[in-house]
């Protein structure tokens, strides 16, 4: 017999965009829409539910991505409102693994921007099945059918209009639906094969109850089964008053109970989002998001039961750095225990400490971030905190091939086992690549410290990448392949040549960073600087003057296109001259110029490259090494 049991069914929803298209004004309406709320806060008055921090209030833009939950024809939709800003990537990127739906805004006005087009990228690479909301109809030059054709042209050609916008321009602009969706196409679109297109304005509430609808019929909801193997995701950490840690965790199978306990901890209590609000719970089922609090060793991205897959990165890194010091020399300690608390919520801001200096140095997305960090370390901390000039972070690339082997029992090598590592480049963009020749013989390696051949070579693996952490120059080694040729190890009966102590993981640890670095410097390596896609939005009658400025900056520009009063140029800029561009572009263009610059990638620097200081003893300086790391 066929019986139909009514389990609760979710969607985590995801709001992306461009800076200031209007998604935190958007999930406002929302909110208002479901009837969780009375009243539509406003951005520009700091009083939405999601944009909580005094600094985005102040600001008037999302820093960091917020969840807010409300029901739909019976479906739960937590509601995750992301910041558009580049310089908060990092907060998008966690969030896109826990998604299973998301609406993606676009200005009517402005369109789609270098921003959109990264945001849709990541999202078809994850296949998230995604609607997209044409925004601000009601503003004056909102032309949707522009947009409509720049979507299809710059986004994804697989979209469908739901209806049309009429009214433009106007408090009083319309959206008129074309009629339901047919199964077809909801099927597809929950596929994420088609991406159904609203217009509407979240200020007026224009088409807001239509993407509303669309939200439940077009996109995938999940039964809330908490049957199965528990499998959850953390992907926010966030400080309570007392400093304790709460972690954003999705479930996607399984149940997780308050008095779990895990590796980072015991969940001590745990709330799920409802209503706008958030509601104490015991359990938390498939499907769901909750804030769990009691994990005291947890990191965003941890996995709590089984993992599903590995940590993906979808964004580029962070391009900057630059050395924050105490205005008061007596806070360098509270400075570096503030800064590592931020970077542990924030696992983009990398922190580098640089002991022999008593520096330490921030990697940064852009001026917005480092501005937010001071901010942040003033009203949270109380730390005054001044930051030095922000420089470019480059990358090194081998140049050919090296290869380099320590021997045990040799002056050399103190650690008890023979290692032998091949480095190569390999194409750009690829990252690092471990192998164990196919030759290497497994019952070689120290099985007995590591639990069998594939732990061995998975701790290899991690060795490795931490010894490229800094190459020659000083700067993070990728785009190459790293094979191990050789691996034995000292017996206390072995052979002369070969007896000794057994070595631990230390060992093997210690071992690693000294032959990877005699390799690396035999085959070389080029460092390379950030490159940015540039698009300079400037008044058509300062076109002139920006083509001389971009010639004298060494950039190739193509042609601009011209649209009447606003002329684009489209150019190529190394991160240092792209800084230049900055500091010119608002005398260029009397303060109208604007530019959206996206990592196109990395080339060899021209002259002589530049060397960063090392923070970790260098492998190459065999007795600083040893004395450094010890045996
Ligand atoms: N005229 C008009 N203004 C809008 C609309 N939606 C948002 N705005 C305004 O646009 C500005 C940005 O809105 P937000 O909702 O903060 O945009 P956001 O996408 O959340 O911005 P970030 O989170 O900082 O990326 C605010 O001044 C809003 O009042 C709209 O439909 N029409
Ligand atoms: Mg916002």
């Amino acid at each position: 017999m066929l019986r139909r049991t009514l389990t609760p069914s979710f969607l985590n929803l995801g709001i992306l965009a461009h800076v200031d298209a209007g998604k935190t004004t958007l999930t406002e309406r929302l909110l208002y829409a479901a009837g969780v709320i009375d009243d539509v806060g406003s951005v520009d008055k700091g009083t939405t539910r999601t944009d909580s921090l005094v600094l985005e209030q102040q600001r008037g833009i999302t820093i960091k991505s917020a969840v807010v939950s409300f029901p739909v024809d019976g479906v739960t939709v937590n509601l995750i409102d992301t910041p558009g800003h580049p310089d908060f990537i990092a907060e998008v990127e966690r969030v896109l693994s826990v998604l299973d739906g998301c609406v993606l805004v676009v200005s009517a006005v402005e369109g789609v921007q270098p921003q959109t087009r990264i945001l849709m990228r990541a999202l078809e690479r994850l296949d998230v099945p995604t609607l997209l909301f044409v925004n601000k109809i009601d503003r004056t030059g909102a032309d949707p059918e522009r947009v409509l054709d720049e979507i299809e042209g710059r986004l994804t050609p697989s979209v469908v209009p739901m209806g049309s916008a009429a009214g433009l321009g106007t408090r009083g602009a319309e959206f008129a639906p074309f009629g339901p969706a047919d199964d077809d196409l909801a099927g597809r679109a929950r596929a994420g094969e088609l991406h159904p297109v609203f217009f509407g304005s979240a200020l007026t509430g224009a088409g807001v109850d239509e993407v509303m609808a669309g939200i439940v019929e077009l996109l995938p909801t999940r039964a809330g089964n908490g049957d199965g193997l528990l499998s959850a995701q953390v992907f926010k950490i966030e400080r309570g008053p007392a400093g304790d840690r709460i972690a954003y965790t999705r479930v996607f199978s399984g149940t997780l109970h308050v008095r779990d306990r895990f590796d980072a901890g015991k969940v001590t209590a745990l709330r799920v989002f409802a209503d706008g609000d958030v509601e104490q719970r015991d359990a938390v089922h498939a499907g769901e998001i909750a804030k769990l609090w009691g994990l005291g060793e947890i990191q965003v991205g941890d996995w709590l039961g089984e993992p599903l897959r590995g940590v993906e990165h979808h964004f580029a890194p962070p391009t900057f750095e630059s050395v924050v010091a105490p205005a008061d020399p007596a806070d360098g300690h509270s400075l570096q225990v503030a800064l590592a608390q931020l970077a542990d919520q924030d696992p983009l801001i990398g922190v580098r400490q640089d002991d022999s200096r008593g520096e330490i140095s921030v990697s940064l997305y852009g001026e917005v971030q480092k501005e937010v960090i001071e901010a942040t370390l003033a009203d949270e901390y109380g730390l005054a905190a001044e930051f030095r000039e922000t420089t470019t972070i480059c990358i090194e690339r081998p140049t050919g091939r090296g290869e380099a082997v320590e021997i045990l029992n040799t002056p050399t090598n103190p650690f008890h086992a023979d290692l032998g590592l091949r480095v190569e480049a390999a194409a750009p963009g690829t990252g690092v690549e471990f192998r164990i020749d196919p030759g290497v013989d497994h019952r070689s390696a120290p099985l007995y410290v590591f639990k069998g051949f594939d732990a061995f070579a998975e701790r290899m693996s991690e060795y490795v990448r931490l010894a490229l952490e800094e190459g020659l120059s000083g700067w993070r080694v990728t785009d190459c392949v790293v094979t191990l040729t050789q691996i034995a190890y000292s017996l206390a009966d072995g052979p002369p040549a070969r007896r000794g102590p057994m070595p631990t993981a230390n060992d093997i640890r210690k071992l690693t960073p000294l032959v990877l670095m005699q390799a690396l410097e035999r085959s070389g390596s080029t460092v390379c600087e950030p490159v940015f896609r540039v698009d300079a939005e400037v008044p058509t009658e300062t076109i002139g003057v920006v083509l001389a400025a971009l010639g004298r900056l060494g950039a190739r520009a193509g042609m601009p296109s011209a649209q009447r009063e606003l002329s684009i140029v489209e150019t190529e800029l190394a991160a240092s001259r792209l800084k230049e561009l900055r500091r010119r572009l608002p005398g260029l263009t009397g303060g109208e110029g604007v530019i959206e610059a996206e990592l196109a990638g990395y080339r060899p620097v021209s002259g002589a490259p530049p060397v960063r200081r090392r923070t970790t003893p260098d492998p190459l300086n065999l007795d600083e090494y040893l004395a450094q790391v010890g045996r």
